[in-house]
């Protein structure tokens, strides 16, 4: 990791546009800014998805095509605390769905928690953590013939450009077979006075989150960046539906990172750009799948209509 991690910074910083994976946003600290990120006010992505899993539970159930007579793999990419699908979870099991709950997650430490956190609440339910990387995790179930639900939520496809969501998709594609279900959320394209406030908190978390960055670069390259003169910058042009975090640095100034021998020169008001949010709609969802064996079953919405769970099946 702490390799691949100083190659990355070293190529980012190296750009004309100097940018930093928004990957390396999630350390011990990151992970910690980020809970608090999903309960700001202003921060709606999550309550509006979590709103979808609590009132829509039975249209969700439904829209998946799942039939009580079959056993199933119920996959979630990144499964965090599981807080929202609990909701999914609790509902099959009073349906007496027959499935099996395979969160997978980077974290190993996430897992542990998520699986104690269900065998006190929801007891009889089957859950098998996964920790490693997506893709391979998802080839080693490629063959058991299970039909498979795959659950990938809270917009964190947002974060890929486009044509690393496309490859995204179709790579899940070909680790599924026919029939299978992917349940996709997504935060939809809306008005800048929504959205920007989203990445914009006034409490000054998010602008800790992405600041944090820097700080991790400090603490594990030995680098000497001072974040007195560097500051959150987020943008969003509503035309695209892109949000973006950049991070600017109000002076000249030369920062060193030793583990790396090397200096990197910031002008006054050069960005560093750290991440990009896709805001989606139904056009971007089917140019996201266009070259996939995906096809759009159906979608389930909020009340405020902010936030999208893409029903897509894979023929
Ligand atoms: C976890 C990728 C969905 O882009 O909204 C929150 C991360 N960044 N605030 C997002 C994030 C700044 C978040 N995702």
């Amino acid at each position: 990791m702490t390799n691949t991690f100083k190659e990355d910074v070293r190529k980012g910083l190296e750009q004309p546009q100097k940018t930093l994976p928004s990957k390396y946003f999630y350390d011990k600290k990151g992970d910690a800014l980020f809970v608090e990120i999903m309960n700001l006010p202003e921060y709606y992505l999550t309550r509006c998805e979590l709103e979808i899993f609590k009132n829509k539970t039975n249209a969700l159930i439904k829209a998946l095509q799942l039939k009580t007579n079959t056993h199933f793999e119920l996959i979630e990419l990144g499964a965090g605390d599981g807080l929202k699908t609990k909701h999914l979870l609790k509902a099959l099991k009073d349906q007496h769905f027959n499935f099996e709950y395979i969160p997978i997650d980077i974290s190993a430490n996430a897992l542990q928690l998520l699986q104690q956190d269900l065998n006190k609440t929801l007891p009889d339910i089957a859950v098998t953590p996964k920790q490693g990387d997506y893709f391979e995790v998802l080839a080693s179930l490629k063959h058991n013939n299970n039909p498979k639900v795959i659950l990938f939520l809270g917009s964190n496809i947002g974060n890929m450009e486009d044509a690393i969501a496309q490859q995204f998709i179709y790579n899940l594609g070909a680790n599924l077979q026919k029939n299978d279900m992917l349940l996709l959320g997504v935060d939809l394209i809306k008005p800048e006075e929504i959205v920007l406030p989203a990445y914009n908190d006034s409490k000054g978390i998010t602008a800790q989150f992405n600041l944090n960055i820097l700080e991790r670069i400090n603490n594990e390259l030995e680098a000497n960046f001072n974040l007195d003169y560097f500051e959150h910058l987020p943008k969003y042009d509503a035309v695209k539906g892109i949000a973006e975090s950049y991070i600017l640095s109000t002076k000249a100034q030369t920062v060193t990172i030793k583990a790396m021998n090397a200096t990197f020169d910031f002008d006054e008001g050069e960005k560093i750009h750290t991440e990009i949010s896709r805001k989606y709609n139904d056009k971007l969802i089917h140019n996201v799948i266009a070259n996939t064996d995906f096809t759009i079953e159906d979608k389930i919405l909020d009340s405020k209509a902010y936030f999208a769970d893409y029903i897509l099946k894979r023929h």
